[in-house]
C-alpha cells in the first residue's frame, strides 16, 4: 500500500520561537503580524509562542542556535527583511543569514522556517509583507507548523 508521511496544519500543543529583526522593522513587524495570525488561527495559544527580537538578520543564526539548544520549541520562525543597497553589504548579510539558518536546522533537527525577505528594493519587500504578494510571515508560520508535525511523525517509531 502507498505510504505517505506528511505534517498536518494544526498548531495545537506545538511551541514556536519567532526571531524578528529590528532592521527594516516597518517590514518585519508586518511579517510578525502575519505569522502570529497564522499560528493563532491554526490553534496555537499565546503561551506557546515566544518572540525574540534581534538587531538584524546577521544576528539570526547564533540566536536560532541558542533557541534550538533549549529543546523547547517544535520549530523556529525567522522573520526579517534584507533590502539591497548600493554596496555589496546585502550579499554578506543575506548570504550568511540564509546559510547559517539552513545549517542550524540540519545540525539541530529543529525546523527553521525562512521568512526573511531578500529583495532588490523596498517596493518588493512591501509587496511581500501583507500587500499584493501576500504575507511571507504568514507563509513561513504555516511551513513551521507543517514541518513541526512532520518531524514529530518521522520521529515516531511507527512512522
Ligand atoms: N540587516 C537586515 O536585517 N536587513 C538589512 O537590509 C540590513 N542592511 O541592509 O544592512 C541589515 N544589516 C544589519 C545587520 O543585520 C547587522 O545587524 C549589523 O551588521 C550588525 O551586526
Amino acid at each position: 500500500m502507498l505510504s505517505i508521511i506528511e505534517g498536518d496544519l494544526s498548531a495545537r500543543g506545538l511551541r514556536f520561537a519567532i526571531i524578528v529583526g529590528r532592521f527594516n522593522s516597518f517590514i518585519s513587524d508586518r511579517l510578525l503580524a502575519g505569522a502570529l495570525d497564522a499560528l493563532k488561527r491554526s490553534g496555537c495559544t499565546e503561551d506557546n509562542i515566544e518572540i525574540v527580537r534581534v538587531p538584524g538578520s546577521w544576528e539570526m543564526p547564533v540566536v536560532a542556535q541558542e533557541l534550538a539548544k533549549m529543546k523547547r520549541y517544535d520549530a523556529i520562525i525567522a522573520l526579517g527583511a534584507v533590502i539591497r543597497g548600493d554596496t555589496p553589504h546585502f550579499d554578506y548579510v543575506a548570504g550568511e543569514m540564509a546559510h547559517g539558518l539552513a545549517e542550524l536546522a540540519r545540525e539541530s533537527g529543529v525546523p527553521v522556517a525562512f521568512g526573511v525577505l531578500t529583495t532588490n528594493n523596498v517596493e518588493q519587500a512591501v509587496d511581500r509583507a501583507g500587500t499584493k504578494g501576500g504575507n511571507k510571515g504568514f507563509d513561513a508560520a504555516m511551513t513551521a507548523i507543517e514541518m513541526a508535525n512532520l518531524m514529530r511523525r518521522l520521529r515516531q517509531p511507527s512512522a
